[in-house]
């Protein structure tokens, strides 16, 4: 179909705008005319991961999933953008080793946001909830969040605007040859 696969995978906290930037860069390359897909809360947590909470164990096979899917999607020739916390250094280390076992290509976008940041934008009062009791094991609070050491693309949202994030992107794909 004239078109390389390549997984994009968006790690952040909540709220940090992963979600926001994914949309936005998938709209992008659906008007470029480009093959692309976008795994996120919506289409998997309520599908495929249904059975998973939010615990260390259930997080890890959360993204162990996720990153089977996407290489499966890469794999069709598919721009596979997604949008997950993934606050463990190690399980998005095995989502990179996976996709390059087979040749697939992976770019890690920190999409970095302070926790104050984050906490007063709290776009669904997770955070008051959090810091109140209410939600246990949520990360920044009572979970952690491991920020990637060499991620390909670094995104500080509250300094760069949706549409500066989706350029950086579509600008390190077009450099590396993907579109
Ligand atoms: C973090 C939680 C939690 C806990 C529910 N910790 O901002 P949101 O609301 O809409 O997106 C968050 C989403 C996180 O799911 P992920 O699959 O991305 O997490 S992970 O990659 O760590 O498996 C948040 C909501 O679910 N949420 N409880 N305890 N976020």
């Amino acid at each position: 179909i004239g078109q390389r696969g390549v997984t994009i995978w968006l790690t952040g906290l909540s709220a940090s705008g992963k979600s926001t930037i994914a949309c936005a860069l998938e709209q992008h390359l659906l008007h470029s005319r480009k093959f692309v897909y976008r795994l996120d809360g919506d289409n998997i947590r309520f599908g495929l991961n249904k059975d998973l909470g939010f615990d260390e164990k259930s997080r890890n096979e959360n993204i162990r999933r996720i990153s089977e899917v996407s290489k499966l999607f890469t794999d069709s020739s598919c721009i596979t953008i997604t949008a997950f916390i993934s606050p463990y250094r190690m399980d998005r280390d095995l989502a990179r080793d996976l996709h390059q076992k087979s040749s697939l290509p992976f770019i890690e976008v920190f999409v970095d946001a302070p926790l104050s940041v984050v906490e007063e934008r709290d776009p669904k009062g997770l955070y008051k909830k959090a810091r109140a009791g209410e939600i246990k094991d949520f990360t920044g609070i009572s979970a952690p969040y491991e920020a990637p050491e060499n991620p390909e693309i670094h995104i500080k949202t509250d300094e760069t605007d949706v549409e500066g994030s989706v350029r950086i992107i579509t600008e390190y794909l077009e450099k590396k040859g993907y579109i």
